[in-house]
């Protein structure tokens, strides 16, 4: 395994690496944990700071859509239900910013490569959400995808991010079935809700596939990230597993996957799928998707406009060190 992956891009072969290397190769093929304090490639923590924080920055951007529709929610409790699961957004950035904190990156530095476009967030929250529908499909879809991705990432090799995915895993699975329960009413509901709700799986089916990454042939960090066990399986891997999870909740909705290509093919066990537009994916991380220039003016306005707050955090906590201070010469 480890063999064929060294010729991919950017792996160095095992003759070319240092003693070091070669040591802390066999301790992630061994399955050990790689804690904050350990030695540890260069490449590897700077793999690392890039893809926890895109995942934090993902959380904390995958408020907006969302956040969007709490006042317009059709009933008290569906209010109640979506305000908890847009809070936790923020508490999984909070958990993914920590993690990658561990590994020498501030939150600041993160805040501030994102704010200047040079750090990615999730190509899905770039599209707008238009009716309620939608948050229906977000959470069964959305929510679907980014589990399908994160349960094996509770086996990654870094301890503070693998902690942190096994406490994420938890919630979002609740909100993947919050989701599903929208769907479940609007497909059950009138002809329009029915109509509203194929149309939001319309709409959001080819983003979710999306979300899985490149096809495997153009994903330029899977080879590396899988030999140091950053990644578990490949984009295309998940991306299958799941659309075979998926088209038969699709079906129990009585609605239809909007891909002419899909049919069950009984030698793979699996359903065979049209490929998204790869163009669009690209187009789209490239900052030109619908929604780019929105989302990031959102958080580059809410940054701005909480710097008063930060700034009494940190006039409080300095007044509370100098009462601490002070106690503490005052009680020698
Ligand atoms: N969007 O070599 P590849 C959530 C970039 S859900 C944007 O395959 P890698 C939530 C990639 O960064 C989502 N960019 O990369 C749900 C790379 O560019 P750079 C968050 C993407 O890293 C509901 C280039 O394309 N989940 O949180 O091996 C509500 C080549 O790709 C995307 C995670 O982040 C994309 N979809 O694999 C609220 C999971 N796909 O960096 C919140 C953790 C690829 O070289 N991340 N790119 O400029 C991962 O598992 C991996 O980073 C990916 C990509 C599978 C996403």
């Amino acid at each position: 395994m480890y063999a064929q992956m060294v010729k991919s891009e950017g792996m160095k072969p095992r003759e070319e690496m240092t003693p070091e290397e070669i040591a802390f190769q066999e301790r992630i093929d061994r399955g050990e944990k790689i804690e904050p304090k350990e030695w540890m490639p260069e490449g590897y923590r700077k793999t690392l700071i890039r893809q926890i924080g895109q995942h934090a920055h993902s959380e904390i951007v995958g408020q907006l859509p969302e956040g969007n529709w709490i006042t317009r929610a059709p009933t008290l409790e569906r209010k109640a239900i979506l305000l908890a699961k847009v809070q936790d957004e923020a508490g999984h950035g909070l958990y993914l910013y920590s993690a990658a904190e561990t590994l020498g990156v501030s939150r600041d530095e993160l805040l501030d490569a994102l704010h200047a476009g040079k750090m990615k967030y999730s190509s899905i929250f770039n599209y707008p959400t238009l009716n309620w529908a939608d948050i229906g499909a977000v959470g069964w879809l959305v929510d679907g995808a980014a589990i399908m991705n994160q349960v094996p990432l509770q086996r990654t090799s870094y301890g503070p991010y693998s902690r942190a995915m096994i406490r994420i895993c938890k919630e979002e699975s609740f909100h993947q079935r919050q989701g599903y329960d929208i769907m479940m009413k609007m497909a059950a509901g009138t002809p329009e809700q029915k109509e509203m709700a194929q149309d939001a799986l319309n709409r959001f089916w080819y983003p979710a596939l999306m979300m899985f990454g490149p096809s495997d042939k153009d994903s330029v960090h899977s080879a590396q990230s899988m030999a140091w066990k950053i990644k578990i399986n490949t984009n295309d891997e998940l991306r299958q597993k799941f659309v075979d999870q998926t088209v038969p909740q699709a079906h129990y909705l009585g609605l239809t996957i909007p891909d002419e290509g899909l049919a069950w093919n009984e030698e793979k066990g699996g359903w065979d799928f049209s490929e998204p537009d790869w163009s669009e994916f690209f187009a789209v991380i490239a900052g030109n998707g619908p929604c780019n220039t929105e989302r990031l003016e959102a958080r580059v306005t809410a940054w701005e406009d909480g710097a008063w707050f930060r700034d009494g955090l940190m006039a409080h906590a300095k007044k509370a060190d100098a009462r601490r201070a002070a106690a503490r010469m005052a009680a020698e």
